[in-house]
Order: C-alpha cells, then sequence, then structure tokens
C-alpha cells in the first residue's frame, strides 16, 4: 500500500522544573538558596531523507513526542536538557496545521532540516529569587508544558521528469534502461503501484525522473487507480508521454494520447499544459514501425496543443533511440523553469496563547478566571508557599485580575477559581 498522506501527532518535551534547595555545607551557616534551573524540553525536528519516497513509516507509529527536560538539583545544578525528536520525512514532503490546513513548511530541499516545536522552557531555580528582602525563597518556577499539535504530512514528489502512460505501455521499463533504478516490470497492468523515481545521468548532467502508476480513461472518476497519483508529477517540469505505438493491447495509439491528455486536463489545468515529450514504444513489435509513426505525427499535427512537442520512437528492448531521447530530455529541460517551493502561509504554528485573560462569573459567590496568561501565571506558583502565593497574588492584581473580578461583584468571602488554584477572597 503506498501511503501519501498522514495525520500525525507531535509534542516538544516539557521544560524541568527548576529546583529548591539550600546550600548545605560544614562549617557554612546558613547557606544561601541554590536550585538549579530545570533543563529545557526537546525540540521536534523535521528531517529530509532522500532516500524516502513514501510516508508509509508513518502508518501505525502516529505520536511523536520529545524528551522532557529534567528537574534542577542542588550545588547550582542545571537539569540536563532533553532529547531532540528528529523525524525523517521524504522530499517533497508538505507539511500542514490540521486545524487550520495552513501550510506550516514545504520539505523541499534535499539536506533541509526545520524545528517544528520548541521544547518548554526550563523553569528558574530559588537560587534567582534570592534578594535583600527575600533571603530564603522557598519556591521555584516549573518547567514550561507544551501542547500536542495535530498534523498533516502530504508527499507530493519533486522531480524534474514525471513518465505518464496507459498501463503496460513500458514506463518502468523506460526507467530501468536509462537510470539506475530497479522498478518492477511485468507484463500486466497496474503493475507499479507508488511512484519510482530514478537519476537520470549524462556526463555531468543529471535530473530526476518519477514513474507513476498507469492511468486510463475516467481515472479522473476514479476507474483504474484514479488519478491521485497525478500528485506525484505536479511538481515536475516536463512529461515523457508514453505511447504503446504497437498497439499491441488493441486500442489506437493516438486515442491514447488524448485519452491520457484528457486525464491530466481534468485532474489540473496547469499539469494539462506542461511541456510534453511523445514517446512511441514498443516500436520492436511492429513490421512496419515507420509507418505507424508517420500516421502517429500526421494526426498530432492537427493537435492544437501539442502539434509542436517532440516525438521520439524507442524500443527499450533493443536500446533504440534512447540516446535521442535522453539528450532531447536534458535539452528541453534546460529551458524550462526551476520547480519552486510552496511558500508557508503566514501564520505562527505552535505559538501558545499568553496573553488571553477571561473572568467570568459561575456563581453568587463563585467566579472564575481562564485563558493562557493565568496559565502561564499558574504554572510558575507554588501554592502552599506562602512566599510563591504572595507574587502570585501581586500579579493578579498587576495584570488587572482582581479589578475585573471586582466588577464582576466579587466581594469578600467569595471564592475564585483559576485553572488548578482555588482561593477565598479577602478584601
Ligand atoms: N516488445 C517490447 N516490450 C516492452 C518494451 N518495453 C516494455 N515492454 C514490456 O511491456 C510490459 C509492461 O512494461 P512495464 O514497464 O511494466 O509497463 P508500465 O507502463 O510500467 O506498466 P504499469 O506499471 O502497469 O502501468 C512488460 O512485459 C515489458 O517487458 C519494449 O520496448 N518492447
Ligand atoms: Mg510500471
Amino acid at each position: 500500500m503506498f501511503v501519501d498522506k498522514v495525520k500525525i501527532f507531535v509534542k516538544a518535551g516539557n521544560g524541568g522544573d527548576g529546583a529548591c534547595t539550600f546550600r548545605r555545607e560544614k562549617y557554612v551557616p546558613n547557606g544561601g538558596p541554590d536550585g538549579g534551573d530545570g533543563g529545557k524540553g526537546g525540540d521536534i525536528v523535521l528531517k529530509v531523507n532522500p532516500s524516502l519516497n513514501t510516508l508509509v513509516d508513518f502508518r501505525f507509529n502516529k505520536h511523536f513526542r520529545a524528551e522532557d527536560g529534567e528537574k534542577g538539583m542542588g550545588k547550582n545544578c542545571a537539569g540536563k536538557r532533553g532529547a531532540d525528536l528528529i523525524i525523517p520525512v521524504p522530499q517533497g514532503t508538505i507539511v500542514k496545521d490540521a486545524k487550520t490546513n495552513k501550510v506550516v513548511i514545504d520539505m523541499f530541499d534535499k539536506d533541509q532540516t526545520f524545528v517544528l516545536l520548541n521544547g518548554g522552557y526550563g523553569g528558574k531555580g530559588n537560587q534567582h529569587f534570592a534578594s535583600s528582602r527575600r533571603q530564603t525563597p522557598n519556591f521555584a518556577q516549573k518547567g514550561q508544558l507544551t501542547e500536542e499539535y495535530e498534523i498533516i504530512l502530504e508527499l507530493k514528489t519533486i522531480a524534474d521528469v514525471g513518465i505518464v502512460g496507459f498501463p503496460n505501455v513500458g514506463k518502468s521499463t523506460l526507467l530501468s534502461v536509462i537510470t539506475q533504478a530497479k522498478p518492477k516490470i511485468a507484463n500486466y497492468h497496474f503493475t507499479t503501484l507508488s511512484p519510482n523515481l530514478g537519476v537520470l545521468k549524462k556526463y555531468d548532467k543529471t535530473c530526476v525522473l518519477a514513474d507513476i502508476p498507469g492511468l486510463i480513461e475516467g481515472a479522473s472518476e476514479g476507474v483504474g487507480l484514479g488519478h491521485e497519483f497525478l500528485r506525484h508529477i505536479e511538481r515536475t517540469r516536463l512529461i515523457l508521454h508514453l505511447v504503446d505505438i504497437s498497439g499491441s493491447e488493441g486500442r489506437d495509439p493516438f486515442e491514447d494520447f488524448k485519452n491520457i491528455n484528457k486525464e491530466l486536463k481534468n485532474y489540473s489545468e496547469v499539469l494539462a499544459e506542461r511541456p510534453q515529450i511523445i514517446v512511441l514504444t514498443k516500436c520492436d513489435l511492429l513490421e512496419n514501425a515507420d509507418l505507424a509513426i508517420e500516421n502517429f505525427k500526421k494526426s498530432l499535427k492537427k493537435d492544437k496543443h501539442f502539434c509542436k512537442s517532440p516525438v521520439f520512437p524507442i524500443s527499450a528492448y533493443k536500446h533504440e533511440g534512447l540516446n535521442e531521447l535522453v539528450d532531447q530530455i536534458f535539452a528541453s529541460l534546460e529551458n524550462l523553469p526551476k520547480i519552486e517551493k510552496i511558500e508557508s502561509d503566514e501564520f505562527e504554528f505552535g505559538l501558545k496563547d499568553t496573553l488571553s485573560i477571561e473572568c467570568v462569573k459561575l456563581a453568587d459567590d463563585l467566579f472564575e478566571v481562564k485563558g493562557g496568561r493565568v496559565d502561564e501565571l499558574c504554572r510558575r506558583v507554588i501554592i502552599s508557599d506562602p512566599q510563591s502565593f504572595a507574587y502570585f497574588h501581586k500579579r493578579l492584581k498587576k495584570d488587572g485580575i482582581i479589578d475585573k473580578l471586582l466588577k464582576l461583584g466579587m466581594k469578600d468571602g467569595d471564592t475564585v477559581i483559576i485553572g488548578e488554584i482555588e482561593f477565598v477572597y479577602e478584601e
């Protein structure tokens, strides 16, 4: 089974908590706070692996979590950083945010790496909170917790040349004789079930060819393997359109040519406009190949769109016409623009809400405060510690949360819920 679109879950590592410790040493009375910082959580990193050409590895493996940062320790020792998680993807993988369907990144280049999600920052140890008035800070900061995101990976192969044609016309055979690729070849329809890539070389020139499963009439309505595979030649610059000139399966070669073009057009107008080299295959099967080739060319002359396309008769079996074809491929590519990568959409993926504050009245004497800003605040506070709680209270005042609650009608003795913290308001 070929997999070229998957949904996966990714989560960067949490930051480690800061430590709350004091220096204890012989002959050093009242040693100060020496709690080290927590380690940063590991990042989620995507990396192109050019030897992959499907997303099949993600079929059963859908959850990716980077390591958490370790907690800080005494003696000012910082916690260990969590290891990054590197996810290998095939070249041409487009990453989208599953919620908004926006493009996060196109993994376009051969050795591209991309930090998709940053690990949470480590909490600060209590040594940072010492001041002249607070000599024994009994609290430390918690590490930042990270969220899980759902992303879509979609493979759109990147190749210079796409090979299309009816099933069995010899697409894979051609790939196997002009490149080092070893695709499966057999005398039945739909031998190829997933795209094969091959690198074509001549002197110092190279280009990449993609052989895709055969198309048939009605592919755009889902007949045969459908036309979904055309996704993998969308990002090519040139099409090799293979036609079995021998008519070995009883179809008319020019009708074949027209039918495939119709399917291309049904899939996308852009693809239908792509320059083509027409390759007439299996010439060795005909007694009088020249006549069939002439007839094909005559019909082609009348075609509005492709009348100027170059035509190359070949026999992959006899290795005839291949040199000329390869030369033409390089000559055509020289004049064609490079493939452009897909631009990322303008939005910040994985950006956390750290600003919103929402106050609601749940009952006459019960209030709740929600939002990204208070979540952040709660994570940095140890409520059982009076000093930490005092800091928390100060921030509630400073951020205008107390004022907002008073406006909603909060009075002495009412209960306020903030995240996991619950307290009674005293004037
Ligand atoms: N006589 C002759 N047979 C050929 C030639 N090229 C390919 N064939 C045969 O045609 C059959 C189909 O070849 P494939 O390369 O598998 O065809 P394909 O277009 O990749 O087919 P699908 O993957 O099913 O779409 C095989 O039996 C090949 O041996 C040729 O130049 N001459
Ligand atoms: Mg094939």
